[in-house]
């Protein structure tokens, strides 16, 4: 069971995400950041939650919506604000953007923006860690829009036959892009699709910090005792459009009632509410925790406002042909 130094914790992490979102969002119409963002705002229990049973040591892999997933995993702040402002001290020299999250010390090893892709390397880096016996774990985070994707099949087919320590996360914010689940698939119980396969499942309420954590304690502990794949769906809520910083619902494409649980379902409210509920916070410790976090999202901002663009003697490397 978790301490009170534990909840906190996990708290902190998750407000600290949403804080970083915020001020992205905040900040984007200045029109220094001139990439596309996925806000993860609304989906932080999710990351925080599989995190807390992950070590330096297991390797992840991410999408387009990777913020909340690089910052769980404790990827450089500075790095990625500096990455989303193009500027040179980014974790990919200001060349990727907001969707190519990486931080091979965090071990973080990719975020893709082509749905699915990343499903298929992790499932390599398993076979990896297996063929060198090494005790590590994979996880692939990824959205049910990915799930539809043929590499999902392959990969879990392959990551089953050869039993590779390896976790399919599936985050069910119920769209793609605008698309609900409902129209493209029979039922929103997407773990068939990992029993099909024969992988051991848990489908759980991803906006519920502690659900998450004891699925996800479940999930590694069963990948490195038993030496086999394991899937989690998480069920979540996307606060914010697709893509951008701004809300979309006037848009039509969720119903009202849907949006108005979504809202209340927020992952934040439930895990504040109940920590003071239960006396382990009150207001004034909670406004000293997003003051300091506040500080540090300042300072890397200013980080990265101060860095450098790459230099144009620059742009033909890392290229692989000229
Ligand atoms: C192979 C491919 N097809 C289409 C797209 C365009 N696209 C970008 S994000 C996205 C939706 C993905 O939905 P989901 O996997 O559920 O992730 P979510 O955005 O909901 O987090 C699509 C279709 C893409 N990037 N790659
Ligand atoms: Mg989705």
């Amino acid at each position: 069971m978790d301490s009170n130094k534990d909840e906190i914790i996990d708290f902190e992490k998750m407000i600290r995400i949403r804080l970083i979102e915020e001020a992205i969002a905040e900040k984007y119409s200045d029109q220094e950041m001139r990439c596309p963002v996925h806000l993860s705002i609304g989906q932080e229990a999710a990351a925080v939650g599989v995190m807390s049973f992950l070590n330096k040591e297991d390797k992840i892999y991410s999408t387009h919506r990777c913020h909340a997933h690089y910052l769980a995993k404790g990827g450089n702040l500075n790095a990625m604000i500096s990455e989303i402002h193009g500027k040179v001290s980014g974790c990919c020299g200001g060349r990727g953007g907001s969707m190519h999250l990486f931080d091979d010390d965090a071990g973080i090893i990719a975020s893709l923006p082509i749905v699915g892709s990343v499903i298929p390397l992790a499932v390599g880096s398993a076979l990896t860690f297996k063929l060198k016996k090494m005790h590590n774990i994979s996880v692939v985070f990824f959205g049910d829009g990915a799930i539809e994707e043929g590499v999902y099949h392959e990969s879990a087919n392959f990551a089953k036959i050869h039993n590779l320590p390896v976790l399919f996360v599936c985050e069910n914010n119920l769209y793609s892009v605008y698309t609900p689940l409902k129209f493209r698939q029979p039922n929103n119980d997407l773990t068939r699709l990992a029993t099909s396969y024969g992988i051991e499942n848990i489908r759980c309420d991803g906006n519920n910090i502690k659900k998450v954590k004891s699925a996800s304690e479940i999930a590694t502990k069963h990948i490195k005792d038993k030496k086999e794949p394991f899937f989690l769906q998480l069920d979540t809520f996307r606060h914010r459009e697709h893509c951008g910083p701004n809300f979309d619902d006037d848009l039509g494409y969720r119903e009202e009632d849907e949006i108005k649980i979504g809202f209340i379902n927020d992952p934040i409210l439930i895990e504040k509410d109940r920590l003071i509920k239960k006396g382990i916070l009150d207001k004034n410790k909670i406004l000293k925790i997003e003051n300091n976090i506040k500080i540090e999202i300042e300072k890397a901002f200013t980080f990265a406002k101060q860095d450098d663009f790459p230099s144009r003697a620059s742009a033909e490397e890392h290229l692989y042909a000229k």
